[in-house]
C-alpha cells in the first residue's frame, strides 16, 4: 500500500500520508505526494488539494536515515517547488509537529491551516545544516526576516498561535476537525488566484542582521551553521527566489558534508539509541508509577522531585528536621517562581507542580510509594541503612533507588531482601534542569526494574543512559583521569587558566579548574586542615572553596568574573618544590593528550568491560551531562574523526598504557562508531 493515499471530498482532493512514526519526508512519500499534485494538475474535475497526514504527526522533517545516501528523485527542493507551482489552491493541513522538511512543504502551499496544539519549527540547525528545501527563502517572505532567523538559528519550535501572528499560519482550525476545517478552507479558496510564497517580496532593515549577529555571538560561536544560515538569509535577501535557493543549496551542500553535521546527526540517533536496553524486550510489562518518594530534601533531592512534580506525579518528600525540609520545599518553590518569572510557566502550573509534594519526617510515609529515590550523604553506610530500613516498609514490587553518583549498587542493593528492586538513578546538578540520567544496572536488577526506569525517565524529559556498576559509573569515571592529569600538571608548569582555556576552545563550556570553582572546591574534601595531599586540600583549608566563597582556583570580584590568583600561583610553587617535581613548558597539544585522549581511553576501557552498551552511550552521557560540544559529537565520536592511530601514539608519547580497545581498533582501522 502506498504510504500517501488519495481521496476526494467534491473538488478537493485529499493526499494523506501514512507513514509512522513520524511522517518523514522519505523517498514513498515524496513520491506519492508529486502523483497526488499531478493528478491535480491533469484533472479538471480537481480544484484544490489539501495535504494532511495520518498518526501523531504533520510531516517532522526529511528523512535523516536517508542523508549521505544518493537521493530518489523527487528530491525534497523539487517536490516543494511543484507544489507551489500547482495553479490549483494547495492548503496544508497541520497537526503535531511541522518539522523541517515539513514546515518547508507547509510553506510551499499556498495556505496553512493548524490545529491549536500544533507546532512548526526548522530544527536543521541541531543537525547541523540548514532549511534546505526553499526554507531559508520562503520563511523570510511568509513570516519576516527576524522569525526567520531566529527559527533556522535556533531551531526551537514555535506554537500555531505564535506561527498565526508570524504570518505562518493562515487559519486555526478546531483540535478535532482539523480535515472537515481544511477542506472548508479549500472550497473558499477555489477559483481565487494562487498566492506563492517565493513570490513575496522580502523586506529587511539593513541593521537586522548586525543586531542578530551581536545578540548571538556567544551562542553560535564556533558553529558552522548558524553562521551559515544568517549569511544566507542575508546576501539572498532582495534577490530573486530562483537565485536565493541556489545559494541556499550550496550552502546545504557545504555543511551536510562536514564534520559538525556528521556528529550532530550521530547524536540525534545516539540519544534515541540509548533508550534501548539490551536484550529487553520493547514490549516488557512495566511497573505502575503513581507516586515517587524521594528521601533528602537538599539540593539533589528537591531537584529531583522537581522532575516528577512538573511531570504530574506525586511526591512524598522525606527528611529528618522540620528546618531542612522547610528549607528543601522553599527552594522548590522559589525554583519554580524564578521560571514563572520568566515567563515558562504559569503561576498556577507552580501551585498545582507544589500542590502533588508531600512533605513529611515520617520515613514510614514512603510506604505508600512505588518508586522511591534515595538522595542522602554519599557515603556506603549511611546508603546501606536508609536501604535495610526501605526494605522493611516499601511495599512489595516498589522500585528501590540511589542516587548515588560513584557508589556500588550491588553493595548497596545486598542490604535488603529485593536486590531485584534496587536500580542506580544518577540524577546530575541541578537535578531539574540537567538533561543526563544515568540508570545503573545492577547484578541483580531486575529488567522491568531497568524498562520502567527508562519509560519513566522520557516522561520527565531526561535522556537516559544504561550504565554498569563501576566507581563513577560513566561519566564521573571519565572525569576523573581528566582531574588527575589537570591537577598533575599544575604542578609541572601549566596555569589553571592555560588548561581552562584549551578546554574552552574546545568547546566545552568551562574548563577542570573553572568547573571545581563553580561546583566547589570543597567537595570531598575531608574537612581535617592537618590533612593537606595537595593543592585542592591546600586550597580547600584556606578557605578558597571556588565561587561562593569568592576565592579558589581563580580570585573572583563581585561580580563573579575571574582573574588569575596570586596566591594560588605561589600554594603552587610551595607544592611543587615540596613534592619535587621539575617544571616544563606545557603545551596545548600535551593538554589536549592528558586531558582528553585520556578520557577517551577510559571510555574504551568503559565500552570493553561492559560497562556502557555502547560507545555513542558514552557520547550521550557527555553531551547532556557534562557539556561536550554537541558538534564534536561526544568523545567517542570525536576520537573517530582525530583518527584513532593519532590517540593511541599521544597516549604513548606521554607514556599512558593503552587500552586494549582501542589499540586493537586503531591497529584494524576500526572506529568506536560506525
Ligand atoms: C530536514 O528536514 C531537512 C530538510 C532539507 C532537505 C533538503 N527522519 O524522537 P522520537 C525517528 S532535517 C528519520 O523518539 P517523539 C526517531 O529516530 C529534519 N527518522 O519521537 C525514532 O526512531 P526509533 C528536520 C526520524 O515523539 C522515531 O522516529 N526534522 C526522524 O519523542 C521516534 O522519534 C527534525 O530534525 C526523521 N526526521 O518526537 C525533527 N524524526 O523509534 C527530528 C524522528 O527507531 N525529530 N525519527 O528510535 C524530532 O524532533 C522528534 O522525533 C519529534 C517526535 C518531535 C518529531
Amino acid at each position: 500500500m502506498s504510504v500517501i493515499t488519495t481521496s476526494r471530498q467534491g473538488p478537493v482532493l485529499i493526499l494523506t500520508s501514512d507513514n509512522p512514526p513520524v511522517n518523514a519526508l522519505g523517498a514513498a512519500v515524496r513520491q506519492g505526494l508529486q502523483a497526488g499534485i499531478e493528478e491535480a494538475k491533469g484533472d479538471d474535475s480537481i480544484q484544490a488539494v489539501v495535504i494532511l497526514c495520518a498518526g501523531k504527526t504533520f510531516f517532522a522533517g526529511a528523512d535523516i536515515t536517508e542523508f549521505g545516501k544518493a537521493m530518489a528523485e523527487p528530491s525534497l527542493p523539487v517536490l516543494v517547488d511543484q507544489i507551489e507551482a500547482l495553479d490549483k489552491p494547495v492548503i496544508a493541513a497541520v497537526h503535531g509537529t511541522a518539522l523541517g522538511g515539513g514546515c518547508e512543504v507547509a510553506l510551499a502551499s499556498h495556505y496553512r491551516i493548524a490545529v491549536p496544539s500544533a507546532k512548526f519549527g526548522l530544527p536543521e540547525v541541531k543537525l547541523g545544516i540548514l532549511p534546505g528545501a526553499g526554507g531559508t527563502q520562503r520563511m523570510p517572505r511568509v513570516a519576516g526576516v527576524e522569525v526567520a532567523l531566529e527559527m533556522a538559528t535556533k531551531g526551537d519550535p514555535i506554537s500555531a498561535s505564535q506561527a498565526k501572528d508570524a504570518g505562518l499560519v493562515d487559519r486555526l482550525a478546531g483540535e478535532d476537525s482539523l480535515l472537515a476545517d481544511a477542506v472548508a478552507f479549500a472550497n473558499e479558496v477555489i477559483g481565487k488566484p494562487v498566492s506563492r510564497s517565493s513570490e513575496r517580496p522580502v523586506t529587511v532593515d539593513a541593521e537586522t542582521f548586525a543586531k542578530f549577529r551581536a545578540a548571538n555571538a556567544k551562542r553560535f560561536r564556533g558553529l558552522d551553521a548558524p553562521n551559515t544560515i544568517i549569511d544566507i538569509i542575508e546576501q539572498t535577501a532582495g534577490k530573486p527566489y530562483a537565485e536565493g535557493v541556489q545559494a541556499e543549496r550550496m550552502g546545504f551542500m557545504k555543511l551536510i558534508m562536514g564534520t559538525q553535521s556528521a556528529a550532530l546527526r550521530h547524536i540525534f540517533f545516539a540519544e534515541r539509541k540509548a533508550a534501548k536496553i539490551d536484550g529487553i524486550a520493547d514490549d516488557i510489562q512495566l511497573r505502575d508509577i503513581k507516586r515517587v518518594g524521594v528521601i533528602g530534601a537538599g539540593t539533589m533531592g528537591g531537584g529531583i522531585s522537581m522532575n516528577f512534580l512538573s511531570a504530574g506525579v506525586p511526591v512524598t518528600i522525606v527528611e529528618m528536621a522540620q528546618d531542612a525540609l522547610d528549607r528543601g520545599t522553599g527552594v522548590m518553590r522559589k525554583n519554580y517562581e524564578a521560571t514563572a518569572a520568566k515567563g515558562r510557566m504559569t503561576a498556577e502550573q507552580v501551585e498545582k507542580a507544589m500542590g502533588l509534594l508531600k512533605p513529611t519526617l515520617n520515613f514510614d510515609d514512603l510506604a505508600e510509594c512505588d518508586l522511591i529515590i534515595e538522595a542522602v550523604y554519599e557515603s556506603m553506610d549511611v546508603k546501606k541503612d536508609v536501604f535495610g530500613r526501605l526494605d522493611t516498609i516499601a511495599k512489595p514490587g516498589a522500585i528501590l533507588a540511589s542516587n548515588t553518583s560513584y557508589l556500588n549498587i550491588d553493595e548497596i542493593a545486598a542490604a535488603t531482601s529485593r536486590p531485584q528492586d534496587v536500580v542506580g538513578l544518577h540524577f546530575f546538578s541541578p537535578a531539574n534542569v540537567m538533561k543526563l540520567l544515568e540508570i545503573v544496572r545492577g547484578a541483580k536488577t531486575a529488567d522491568d526494574v531497568l524498562a520502567t526506569a527508562m519509560a519513566l525517565s522520557k516522561k520527565i524529559k531526561k535522556v537516559a543512559v544504561i550504565a554498569g556498576v563501576c566507581y563513577g559509573f560513566i561519566g564521573n569515571r571519565m572525569l576523573m583521569p581528566r582531574q588527575v592529569e589537570a591537577t598533575k600538571m599544575l604542578l609541572e608548569g601549566a596555569t589553571p587558566e592555560q588548561i581552562d582555556k584549551v578546554h574552552v576552545a574546545f568547546g566545552m563550556p568551562m574548563g577542570p579548574f573553572q568547573m571545581a570553582d563553580l561546583a566547589g572546591v570543597d567537595i570531598g574534601w575531608h574537612r581535617d586542615p592537618n590533612r593537606i595531599e595537595n593543592i585542592r586540600d591546600a586550597l580547600a583549608a584556606e578557605g578558597r572553596w571556588g565561587q561562593k566563597k569568592g576565592a579558589g582556583f581563580y580570585d573572583y570580584d563581585e561580580k563573579r568574573q575571574p582573574s588569575n590568583s596570586p596566591r594560588v600561583a605561589e600554594l603552587i610553587e610551595e607544592w611543587r618544590g615540596k613534592l619535587n617535581v621539575p617544571s616544563h613548558e606545557i603545551t596545548e597539544e600535551e593538554i589536549v593528550v592528558r586531558t582528553l585522549y585520556t578520557m577517551v581511553n577510559e571510555g574504551a576501557l568503559i565500552l570493553a568491560e561492559g560497562m556502557a552498551q555502547r560507545a555513542s552511550d558514552i557520547d550521550v552521557v557527555w553531551v547532556y551531562g557534562y557539556g561536550w560540544p554537541p558538534y564534536r559529537g561526544g568523545p567517542m565520536f570525536w576520537a573517530d574523526t582525530e583518527s584513532l592511530k593519532k590517540i593511541v601514539e599521544g597516549l604513548e608519547k606521554y607514556g599512558f598504557e593503552v587500552a586494549p580497545l582501542l589499540r586493537e581498533k586503531a591497529e584494524k582501522g576500526e572506529k568506536f562508531n560506525r
